[in-house]
């Protein structure tokens, strides 16, 4: 484990929790992370060079072991999942079984680390996930570093909806919200959330995938955004930039709102979702043989299509459609299923839809991806 110059690999801790969690071995698992973070804490009590980073304290070098435990191992893995799930070489129950022994050893390093925190609080803040987010650990994860960097954390857990989460945020006289985000769908209600909560004096500090590449839609809609847990401390230490604004229609953020695109294709979106289906069904006779599973997951399928749409126009990016389309083909060929099947549903769309300039470009650029995978 010792990676040399006074530094520890965690390659091994990391092969070893995978596959804890592969066989669904949460004791296991616990037991890795308890075992890491006891030699994480050796090790920074090793020498002058590892003191200048983590500080002097048994409390601080276990604070700092806790943090790169989290961060370095638990993330990881479940990052791993991720790709494992998205390749198909994992089961949807073994990621739920995974990620809830996840959920134990972020426990485990907070129990294990609860007596290194002695000192008062650096402040009050409030971590939530967005309405309609079930991804709950990264919040959890930002939540538990902030605890161990000294601040009391009101974690609010997954899909919160906004109005409770600014009534807690004034309840509670918070320093600022976290806001976390797994996936981009969900950016209109964020940015309701992120004006709210700025319209009642609250800083906001967004985060996470949904937020897009280094935060690019957080910015967007005038919140603070950091990559992790680590930077948003950092943020949380300093002035806050922007001030917090009064709460505002989307439109001002977003100017390109204006031409009605998003609301239009937002508001019939049951419509083009049940034609898109007609007519994938015209395409594809096959399609009146599925089982209730399948014809689920094929409504579920366009359903996504048509919501990854309206977002792109929401935020007026065409690289959010193009990227949800490359990672659908990715996850339609990990199990069988030919990428450019989806051709009939975009085509659908285009058909409906063609009126409307931003969403033509959008539809085109997807289409051209899709194209080259189309049988001869
Ligand atoms: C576990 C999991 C689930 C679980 C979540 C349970 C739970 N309790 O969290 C369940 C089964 C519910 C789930 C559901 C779905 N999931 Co899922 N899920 C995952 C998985 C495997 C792990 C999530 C996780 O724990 N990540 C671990 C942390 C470390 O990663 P992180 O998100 O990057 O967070 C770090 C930073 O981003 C940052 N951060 C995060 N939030 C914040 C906030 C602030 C303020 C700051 C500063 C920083 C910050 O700090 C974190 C710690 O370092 C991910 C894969 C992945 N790569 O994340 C897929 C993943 C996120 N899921 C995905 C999908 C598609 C879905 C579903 C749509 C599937 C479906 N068809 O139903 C649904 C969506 C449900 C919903 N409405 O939210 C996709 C998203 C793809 C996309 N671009 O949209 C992913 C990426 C899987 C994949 N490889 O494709 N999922």
């Amino acid at each position: 484990m010792n990676g040399g110059e006074g530094t520890l690999s965690l390659t091994e801790p990391r092969d070893q929790l995978w596959q804890a969690l592969d066989e669904c071995d949460e004791a296991r698992a616990v037991a890795i992370v308890r075992r890491t973070l006891h030699a994480l804490h050796a090790l920074h009590a090793q020498g002058p060079r590892q003191a200048a980073v983590v500080g002097t304290s048994d409390a601080e070098r276990t604070l700092a072991a806790g943090e790169q435990v989290l961060l370095e191992l638990i993330a990881p893995a479940q990052e791993r999942l991720g790709r494992a799930w998205a390749a198909n070489d994992i089961t949807v129950a073994q990621e739920h079984a995974a990620t809830a022994i996840s959920e134990r050893c972020v426990a485990a390093v907070a129990d294990t680390t609860a007596h290194a925190l002695t000192g008062p609080f650096v402040g009050r803040v409030l971590v939530s996930c967005v309405d309609g987010e079930w991804h709950a650990l990264p919040a959890r994860l930002v939540s538990e570093v902030l605890r161990l960097r000294g601040w009391r954390v009101d974690y609010l857990g997954a899909q919160v909806p906004t109005e409770h989460l600014v009534a807690h945020a004034r309840r509670t006289r918070a320093q600022a919200v976290l806001l976390s985000s797994s996936i981009p769908t969900l950016l209109p209600g964020a940015h309701n959330a992120i004006s709210s909560c700025q319209g009642a004096g609250v800083r906001v500090l967004a985060g996470g995938a949904g937020f897009g590449p280094r935060g690019r839609y957080a910015r967007m809609m005038r919140a603070e955004w950091a990559a992790d847990a680590r930077g948003a401390a950092t943020l949380l230490g300093r002035r806050p930039t922007p001030p917090a604004q009064a709460a505002r229609l989307p439109d001002l953020d977003l100017p390109h709102l204006g031409d009605q695109e998003y609301t239009m294709v937002r508001r019939t979106k049951l419509q083009l979702v049940k034609q898109a289906l007609a007519d994938v069904e015209e395409g594809f006779p096959e399609m009146r043989r599925y089982s209730e599973y399948q014809w689920d997951r094929t409504v579920e399928d366009i359903d996504h299509i048509v919501s990854h749409l309206a977002t792109a126009l929401y935020v007026d990016d065409p690289d959010l459609f193009t990227g949800f389309t490359a990672w659908t083909a990715d996850i339609l060929e990990a199990r069988d299923v030919p990428p450019w099947c989806l051709l009939p549903a975009l085509d659908s769309l285009l058909n409906r839809l063609k009126d409307f300039p931003r969403v033509v470009g959008i539809l085109t650029a997807a289409r051209d991806l899709l194209e080259p995978h189309r049988p001869a």
